[in-house]
């Protein structure tokens, strides 16, 4: 075909297409991108006639489409270690959080600083994602919990979209928890978010959803209903922190507002799991969080697995309970600790990820029409990628059609 912009041959090809329990695997293939799109690929000998504008051989080396972080708060001034230090003696994530500390230390932080500073400090971890692959993070606000800072947050991280090859996209996590101003009036706070910053969100298009923290130290399900209520209204869809330290029903409201994610579900119930399966919503696993806060009831996985329940796997970056720049590590993490197959920890950073951002129609697999999203690795097997620690394995990082990396 005329009008080929590059042409990858010589690949070993994870398309991850379609639901099949496999990688979809093109053993000698090649992908032709146009117009930053995949405008064929397949086996090599079935390409059609053409003249690309340029031809790359991979050598045998295997490509997946780029990785995708669907959970981040990577937005955020600070840091946390002496909490970390803390918790190892003993205090609990809710025990730090209930004395001031937690994600309102985060928060004080974050509204101190300027959008300048907040941009740089973000900038790196953005970078650090890319490094091992990654090409669409999304990134919540959640540490400004006022007007003005939700804001603050929200313009950075678009900010980091235009400034980088990467896609960005944001957002609203202004119901993190209770801000100092409104202590012991939750119901006024989320009467802010919904009647000042949702407008002022929307107006401006800073948001592509609403979140939400479903706990007994943030908010609770009525109150997150009427948010969800109002997000909807605004046509932003929503998604959930559930049933992370308990069983809040979480998994159950997710479903009940078809919830892009219902993210963390450690304390998950049956019938949330059923639910969730129902209403076609991604179950987010973020072992990151699971590890560094000591956790020890794991998500109900089996459940989620027998019942058909997409399940994406993310970093979770953030100050407090996943200091983890690093999406490979969270493969790793969901391999050793969640118990998920290394096709599972791809799928999940790939297809669902993609799933649980609404953005299945154009990205997480190797397919004719999606973006040329793609990440050539130095492996022999795409198994190997929740296999080691550690170990650089990127080879090339190719975002919309172009090389992101020498
Ligand atoms: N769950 C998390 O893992 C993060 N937020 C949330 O709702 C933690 C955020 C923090 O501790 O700063
Ligand atoms: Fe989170």
């Amino acid at each position: 075909m005329a009008g080929w912009d590059l042409l990858l041959t010589d690949a070993r090809i994870a398309t991850l297409a379609g639901d099949s329990p496999d990688y979809g695997e093109i053993s000698d293939g090649a992908i032709a991108i146009a117009d930053g799109s995949i405008a064929w690929l397949g086996p090599k000998g079935a390409q059609p006639a053409g003249k690309p504008r340029k031809t790359r051989s991979l050598g045998g080396q295997w490509v997946t489409p780029a990785l995708i972080d669907c959970h981040t708060h990577l937005v955020f001034a600070g840091e946390r270690s002496q909490e970390f230090e803390q918790r190892l003696e003993g205090a609990s994530y809710e025990e730090i959080a209930k004395a001031g500390g937690g994600i309102l230390s985060t928060v004080r932080a974050t509204r101190a600083a300027s959008a300048e500073e907040l941009f740089d400090a973000a900038l790196p971890r953005v970078q650090a994602l890319a490094a091992e692959g990654v090409a669409t993070i999304e990134i919540k606000s959640g540490y400004g919990l006022d007007v003005t800072n939700e804001l603050k947050m929200l313009e950075v991280a678009r900010r980091l979209g235009e400034s980088t090859d990467l896609t960005i996209r944001t957002t609203l996590l202004a119901a993190h928890t209770v801000p100092p101003e409104f202590e012991g009036n939750a119901d006024d706070y989320i009467d802010l978010i919904g009647n000042e910053m949702l407008p002022e969100v929307s107006k401006r298009g800073l948001a592509d959803a609403v979140d939400a923290y479903c706990e007994s130290i943030a908010f609770s399900a009525p109150q997150i209903a009427k948010l969800f209520r109002q997000a909807i209204d605004f046509d932003l869809p929503v998604k959930l922190h559930a049933d992370q330290l308990s069983d809040g029903g979480g998994a159950e409201l997710a479903a009940y507002f078809n919830a892009l994610s219902a993210d963390h579900l450690e304390y998950a119930s049956a019938t949330g799991v059923e639910a969730m399966a129902k209403a076609g919503a991604v179950a987010v696993l973020l072992p990151g969080a699971f590890l560094t806060l000591g956790e020890t009831q794991r998500p109900p996985i089996d459940a989620l697995r027998t019942n058909g329940v997409p399940i994406a796997v993310a970093s979770d970056c953030n100050p407090g309970t996943s200091p983890i720049c690093s999406l490979r590590s969270a493969m790793i993490l969901a391999s050793r600790l969640f118990g998920l197959t290394p096709l599972e920890c791809l799928a999940g950073t790939t297809r669902e990820a993609a799933r649980a951002l609404g953005l299945s129609h154009d990205r997480g697999t190797l397919e004719v029409g999606k973006r040329a999203d793609i990440a050539i690795w130095n492996i022999s097997h795409p198994r190997e990628l929740a296999y080691w620690i550690g170990t650089p394995q990127l080879a090339d990082l190719i975002i919309g059609g172009h090389t992101t990396r020498p």
